[in-house]
């Protein structure tokens, strides 16, 4: 697949995100980096450039910050404007705490990242793309947009809230050009367990024991796959899951977690 536009990616410093410039630096992109570690940006940029010979501009923000974000995107160069596809991938999870004892500082975090930034980027990006009668929002929902599990209402809260955005926002861009899809994975082994369980890892690795899970390699591909499909054909959203995943709280496991 080739792709020869300028691709925007929120949260490239890790996991899915980092995979997705990959996969677009691999097909000939060119890249506009975010996430809030500037040095893994860097470390990511000087890789594409040396492996593709891609272009990167590099922009260091948290999404959560409103201002940081307007003012990142409004202030890209001329040459780095022109957003093709938005790939709203920045976001996490916060504990598994039941409701009544949830830690409300974590709730915070996954409402303010995964609802409210992703509307600030696309919000920041999405009125040239009307402009200019063409571009793409690809947005990471999950399985969690379609399903609640224990534990999970809020991070579950969240990507409803993604998959509902998502469809207002076709509707909202209909005639424009612009087109609108989700990709919504099921377990994918990135840095998310290990960041919703505050860098406890051993927790982290029980969450993908004894079970294959998806690589963030196989959710790019996917993304760029959506985005490379011909003007006039819209992927709306795609589920995508493990083998070894057959529902959000149901897998299959050769063994038995400790
Ligand atoms: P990772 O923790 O590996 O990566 C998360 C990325 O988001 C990092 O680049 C991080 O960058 C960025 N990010 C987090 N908070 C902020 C913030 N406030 N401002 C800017 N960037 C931020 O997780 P994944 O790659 O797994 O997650 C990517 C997306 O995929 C998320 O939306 C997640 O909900 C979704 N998803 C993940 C699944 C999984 O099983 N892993 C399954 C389904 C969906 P930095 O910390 O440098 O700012
Ligand atoms: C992240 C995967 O199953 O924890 O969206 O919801 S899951």
């Amino acid at each position: 697949m080739s792709f020869s536009g300028t691709v925007l990616i929120t949260g490239a410093t890790a996991g899915i995100g980092e995979a997705c410039a990959r996969a677009f630096a691999a097909a000939g992109a060119r890249l506009v980096l975010t996430g809030r570690r500037r040095e893994r940006l860097q470390a990511l940029a000087d890789e594409l450039r040396q492996a593709h010979g891609t272009e990167t501009h590099l922009l260091a923000f948290d999404v959560r910050d409103r201002e940081a974000v307007f003012a990142a995107v409004g202030g890209l160069p001329p040459e780095w404007a022109a957003i093709d596809v938005l790939v709203n991938n920045a976001g996490l999870g916060r504990g598994m705490d039941k409701v009544q004892a949830g830690d409300v500082d974590g709730w915070d975090e996954m409402v303010d990242t995964n609802v409210k930034g992703l509307l600030y980027a696309t919000r920041a990006v999405m009125p040239g793309m009307v402009e200019r009668g063409r571009g793409h929002v690809i947005n990471l929902g999950s399985v969690a947009g379609h399903e609640v599990y224990p534990g999970g209402a809020v991070y579950c809260a969240t990507k409803h809230a993604v998959g509902a955005i998502t469809r207002g926002l076709r509707m909202d861009l209909l005639g424009t050009g612009v087109r609108v899809s989700t990709v919504d994975p099921g377990m994918v082994e990135t840095e998310f367990s290990v960041v919703r369980f505050h860098g406890d890892r051993d927790r982290a690795d029980k969450v993908y024991r004894g079970m294959t899970p998806l690589t963030p390699a196989d959710i790019a591909e996917t993304v760029l796959w959506v985005a490379t499909r011909p003007p006039h054909v819209n992927i709306d959203e795609i589920i995508i899951k493990p083998t070894d995943q057959a529902s959000a709280t149901l897998v299959h496991r050769s063994e038995t977690p400790a």
